[in-house]
């Protein structure tokens, strides 16, 4: 497999797709269709050239490029990473034997749900920042959101490719399904909640970036672990692009918290929203939202689904290889804590087998809190008394064992009434909305910025902040 990639091809690819002239054409048949999509459902706003970042090699150096490109012509492309010949199954029942090329009979079924799901999510994001463009706080920013974009349009390739290659006719369906849904859609939304959800202002996107996007490292992760092994090397690779979406997210969260601390200083006051800041309440708010539909994504606390899949060598844990067990866990077990009817938890022992998606969700959970104590420090660095926290798992939930229960931020079980009385004080209003969305305002002047946001630190592949990242005229 090689490491460079082919960029002479009508879809670049390091999969030697001209090899297989079927595959070929089928995919050539889908690439008008994804560029149809991008043109009706991609960035609204019009640019002449935006400073992107393309693959070119899939090895650990110097795998990217960075040019102008006109984004309507970007090398959206397939690129695995390298194979690894002596790989074996880590997990599950397989465990030790060689990984699978093709996808066994018996899984194909499971295999082929858990790629549209991945899949579905990818164009879906696009979607939802389709208008973000016409807002941006800065030429960088806008070439973030840009960067982000094209790259959740390749993870889009990425499974496309697979369902091509490796499903048939099923498969091919599948890849045509993935531009039909919409986000938000009445008649055909996209498959998960978060995906449907807006993202409709730029403290929405970088909460997003941070915490949705940080579920996709997390199952990626575990898709990576697949048995299926080219399921696992596109992840791999999908996992390098990924990086820069979270960092988008936490560097954005601390440049908003940033400013948001340098106003508070100014006018010696939390009140800030007068002065073109975001009040620190409604961060926190935002930060409850995105966080809890992000858990969400992680589906129920106890599976079936999940204990299927990993018994079967489909879909592991994080980070397996460094888990000190056997791999299996026939036996092993684990602690669940559970809302009653009677407003107090309880907590019981289960299979750990059962409880995959709380295992990843644990993982998740304590990545998240990494940033809340960042922006801490923030605020500590600035002498500010106010802590922000992560909400307890079970509050505002759709999904799992908490949906039907209402729990609090701290973790108190509460009545209905309760929870709608201070819903407000917990979630972004209508009126939190309103007044985020009323401070964005485009700037693309090179080297400005609008006011609710502070720069960055740093520029994007050693360019200054006032590089020209994005040609508009
Ligand atoms: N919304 O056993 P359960 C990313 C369904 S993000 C709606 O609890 P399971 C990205 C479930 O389908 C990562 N429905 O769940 C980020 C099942 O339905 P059926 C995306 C939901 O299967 C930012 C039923 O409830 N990748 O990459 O163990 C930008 C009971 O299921 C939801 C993946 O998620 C929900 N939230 O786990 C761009 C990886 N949750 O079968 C990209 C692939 C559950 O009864 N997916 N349901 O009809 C999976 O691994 C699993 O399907 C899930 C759910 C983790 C999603």
């Amino acid at each position: 497999m090689p490491e460079k990639i082919d960029y002479d091809a009508k879809i670049p690819n390091n999969v030697d797709l001209a090899g297989d002239r079927r595959l070929q054409r089928a995919l050539e048949g889908w690439q008008p269709k994804f560029m149809h999509w991008w043109g009706e459902m991609g960035p609204s706003l019009e640019t002449h050239g935006v400073y992107l970042r393309t693959a070119v090699s899939v090895g650990r150096e110097g795998w990217a490029h960075f040019d102008h490109v006109n984004v309507p012509d970007y090398r959206w492309g397939i690129f695995l990473a390298e194979r690894d010949p002596d790989r074996q199954i880590a997990f599950g029942e397989h465990k030790g034997e060689p990984v699978w090329q093709q996808v066994p009979g018996e899984y194909r079924a499971d295999l082929q749900r858990l790629i549209v799901i991945q899949g579905d999510t990818e164009p879906a994001s696009v979607e939802q920042q389709k208008l973000l463009g016409l807002t941006a706080p800065s030429l960088y920013d806008l070439r973030n959101l840009f960067q982000v974009n094209v790259e959740e349009g390749r993870h889009l390739w990425a499974m496309v490719y697979l369902l091509h290659a490796y499903f048939g006719r099923e498969g091919r369906d599948e890849a045509e399904a993935l531009l039909l849904r919409n986000s938000g859609s009445p008649d055909a939304p996209r498959i998960l909640g978060a995906f449907n959800e807006e993202t409709a202002d730029w403290l929405a996107f970088f909460m997003f970036t941070y915490f949705t996007d940080r579920d996709g490292k997390y199952q990626l992760g575990t898709l990576k672990e697949s048995s299926f092994d080219p399921l696992s090397r596109t992840c791999e690779f999908m996992l390098k692009e990924e990086a820069h979406h979270m960092f988008v997210g936490t560097t954005g969260v601390d440049r908003v918290v940033q400013r948001s601390a340098e106003l508070i200083r100014e006018h010696d006051s939390f009140d800030i929203a007068s002065h073109g800041g975001i009040p620190l309440d409604i961060i926190q708010k935002y930060l409850n939202f995105h966080y809890t539909v992000s858990l969400d994504l992680f589906g129920s606390e106890t599976s079936t689904n999940a204990a299927n899949y990993y018994t079967a060598g489909l879909k592991g844990r994080w980070q397996e290889a460094r888990r000190k067990d056997d791999h299996k866990l026939t036996d092993d077990a684990r602690r669940l804590e559970r809302p009653r009817d009677d407003g107090t938890w309880t907590s019981e022992e289960l299979q750990a087998i059962l409880l995959l998606n709380l295992d990843l969700r644990s993982e998740y959970m304590a990545d998240c809190q990494t940033g809340v104590n960042r922006w801490n420090k923030i605020l500590a660095e600035a002498g500010i008394d106010f802590v922000f926290r992560l909400p307890h798992p079970g509050f505002n939930r759709e999904v799992g064992i908490n949906s039907g229960h209402h729990v609090t931020p701290d973790g108190t079980i509460v009545d209905e009434r309760t929870w709608l009385a201070g819903k407000s004080k917990w979630l972004p209003t209508t009126e939190d909305l309103t007044f985020v969305r009323s401070l964005m305002h485009p700037v693309y002047e090179r080297g400005k910025i609008a006011g609710w946001v502070a720069p960055p630190r740093q520029g994007i592949n050693g360019k200054p902040f006032d590089y020209e990242y994005v040609y508009l005229t």
